[in-house]
């Protein structure tokens, strides 16, 4: 796609899509523009039926480290509140497709919140995490203090984002951070693998799932088990619940309509 700048797009798989971050020279910082290339094509491959998962990566050494230190040192109090600065990433988290962020080495400030917006977090063995923002004089602005505390609780979110220490992928892991960790040379492959195998589910089914995964965190228990259940109801509504309950007692693979 020609309009991408600071993002490129591929599709290496039937019904997957690959956005790679590629702004090498700066760390994959994450200006203005790539907030809007990123939910601009999030958002349009979210309106896309051949689209079922979407990978979000950087390269074999760096994720994204941080917001655009450089685009923002300058602003005033009156011009990022005037902008609300940071609040266009919201709409990522709003896509209903499945999205995999797949991370080696430096996912930091930004860079951890955008990874931490993505609904699967595969990291390679040589990922670091971390909220440097306290060593800017400036505190996390996309998540970093909400998502992050939720992860992994109080202790090591309060850890990360007081002294501005960062996490290898081990402790990640063990923080409940990460959905896996994996070698950095297998890491795309893994990530391809998750993403195809989710992309061949009942599309209405896995989407049902990730909002009522992510209703978890809005809701209290009683309420989410209630919404789960109206929307476990709601999934005998579909072909797809037919098909693979069919499929399954006839021994054979389910042929989902992905719509
Ligand atoms: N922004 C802009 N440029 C960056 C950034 C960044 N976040 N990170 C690296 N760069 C640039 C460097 O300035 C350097 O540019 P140049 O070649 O022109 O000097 C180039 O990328 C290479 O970087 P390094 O030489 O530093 O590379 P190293 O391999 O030595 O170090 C690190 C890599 C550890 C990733 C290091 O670059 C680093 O610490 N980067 C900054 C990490 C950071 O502090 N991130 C948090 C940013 S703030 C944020 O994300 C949220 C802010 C929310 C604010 C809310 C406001 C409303």
């Amino acid at each position: 796609m020609n309009d991408l700048h600071t993002i490129t797009l591929e599709r290496p798989a039937d019904r997957v899509a690959l956005i790679t971050l590629n702004r090498p020279k700066a760390k994959n910082a994450l200006n203005l523009q790539t907030m809007r290339e990123i939910t601009d094509l999030t958002a349009r491959l979210d309106a896309d039926p051949d689209v079922g998962a979407i990978i979000i990566t950087g390269s074999d050494t760096v994720f994204a480290a941080g917001a655009d230190i450089k685009e923002m040192r300058d602003l005033t109090f009156s011009e990022v509140h005037a902008q609300d600065w940071l609040a266009g990433w919201t709409a990522l988290a709003d896509v209903r497709t499945p999205l995999i962020a797949a991370v080696a080495g430096y996912a930091l400030g930004g860079g951890c919140e955008l990874a931490m917006m993505c609904d699967l977090l595969i990291a390679a063995d040589n990922a670091k995490f971390g909220q440097p923002e306290i060593t800017l004089g400036v505190i996390p602005g996309m998540g970093g203090s909400q998502r992050l505390t939720r992860a992994v609780g109080k202790a090591k979110a309060m850890d990360l984002c007081l002294t501005g220490r960062m996490m290898d992928a081990e402790e990640a892991d063990r923080s409940g951070l990460v959905s896996r960790v994996v070698p950095t040379a297998t890491l795309r492959e893994e990530a391809l693998t998750a993403a195809t195998r989710i992309a061949g589910f009942s599309a209405p089914a896995v989407a049902m799932a990730k909002e009522v995964v992510n209703q978890a965190f809005e809701t209290g228990l009683a309420e989410g088990l209630l919404f789960e259940r109206r929307v476990f109801h709601s999934t005998f509504a579909t072909e797809d619940q037919k098909e693979g309950m069919a499929a399954f007692s006839e021994k054979r693979a389910p042929q989902f309509r992905h719509r």
